[in-house]
């Protein structure tokens, strides 16, 4: 009997609930409110960009496009981590919700979703650039083996995500040391003449996202092949160029350029030098789900 009268009464709730709906809906048409039109993207997602760390370069342009776009008036920007960011952006996937990222390639997110870039009309986040290698100053003469290595230093995007995709199932330790094995003819043009050390210390320095896991540690691998003990730390943009600058650190092989760490270059280009691509190709921005009916970063509407 309890169990009846209880069925009666979630039956009776679900009926008003789903009266209460159809309710609603016809309201809104009779209102004459924005006959047809669904809620705008802002609406939906409540102005709000999903972003990563604060102390990331990309946040930095997030935050200058939000100033230099004036139909994103009354957004805002939520800065958390990339791994909030990522997971974030799987849940909105999965159920076919909208969001708007700020997003990168090289990255896995690109393979497991399918996702677009939005057209970037004022170029806030600088189009297509590079991760350069630089180096502390003396280094050339300090560590002419690892400074020849350094320089010399390049390969592609399918490389790097290459270690990547390797590394969500092994160490980045292991994916590199795979990547050696198997590109040892490109390795060798790296080395090629150069004279080994014994134990000399090298100090590198990187920022904590997976890119960068991957080049820092191919370069360390290769700079141990070579004689060297090498450390590996990650640390902010903001730190990492400060330390080539102070000469705390030796080198990296992490900063993006000419746009995502503009700022942080520009402060410290005078003291430390810079070795050029690493790399090219690279990209950050805003990035939507491809289910996504809006192209361009106009589009999106202020906030009303
Ligand atoms: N990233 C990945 C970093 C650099 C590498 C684009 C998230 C950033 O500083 O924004």
């Amino acid at each position: 009997m309890v169990k009846l009268k209880t069925m009666g009464i979630t039956f009776g709730l679900s009926a008003s609930l789903l009266l209460a709906a159809c309710g609603s809906d016809e309201g809104n048409q009779d209102n004459g409110n924005n006959a047809g039109e669904t809620a705008s993207i802002g609406e939906q997602i409540d102005y709000t960009i999903t972003g990563i760390e604060p102390g990331a370069g990309t946040t930095e342009l997030a935050r200058d496009t939000l100033e230099e776009y004036e139909n994103l008036e009354g957004w805002n920007l939520l800065e958390s981590s990339t791994a909030g960011m990522l997971g974030a952006l799987e849940e909105a996937v999965k159920n076919e919700e909208p969001i708007i990222i700020t997003g990168w390639t090289p990255h896995w997110m690109f393979t497991a979703y399918d996702l677009k870039f939005l057209e970037d009309s004022k170029g806030t986040f600088g189009g297509s650039e590079n991760v350069n290698t630089i180096v502390r100053k003396g280094l050339e003469e300090d560590m002419p083996s690892a400074y020849t290595i350094l320089d010399r230093f390049y390969w592609e995007p399918k490389d790097m995500e290459a270690v990547m995709f390797d590394a969500q199932e092994v160490p980045f330790e292991e994916a590199a040391t795979k990547w050696i094995e198997e590109n040892a003819d490109k390795v060798a043009e790296w080395v090629e003449g150069v004279e080994k050390v014994d134990g000399d210390e090298i100090e590198l320095v990187s920022t904590p996202w997976d890119t960068e896991r991957a080049s820092g540690y191919v370069v360390k691998a290769v700079l141990e092949q070579q004689g060297y003990n090498v450390t590996l730390t990650p640390v902010d943009p903001a730190v990492m160029f400060q330390a080539i600058a102070t000469g705390e650190g030796d080198a990296s092989v992490a900063p993006w350029l000419p746009s995502t760490h503009a700022s942080f270059y520009e402060k410290h280009k005078e003291d430390l030098v810079d070795l050029g691509e690493n790399l090219k190709g690279t990209e950050i921005g805003l990035v939507v789900p491809s289910y996504m009916d809006i192209d361009s970063i106009e589009d999106l509407q202020p906030k009303e």
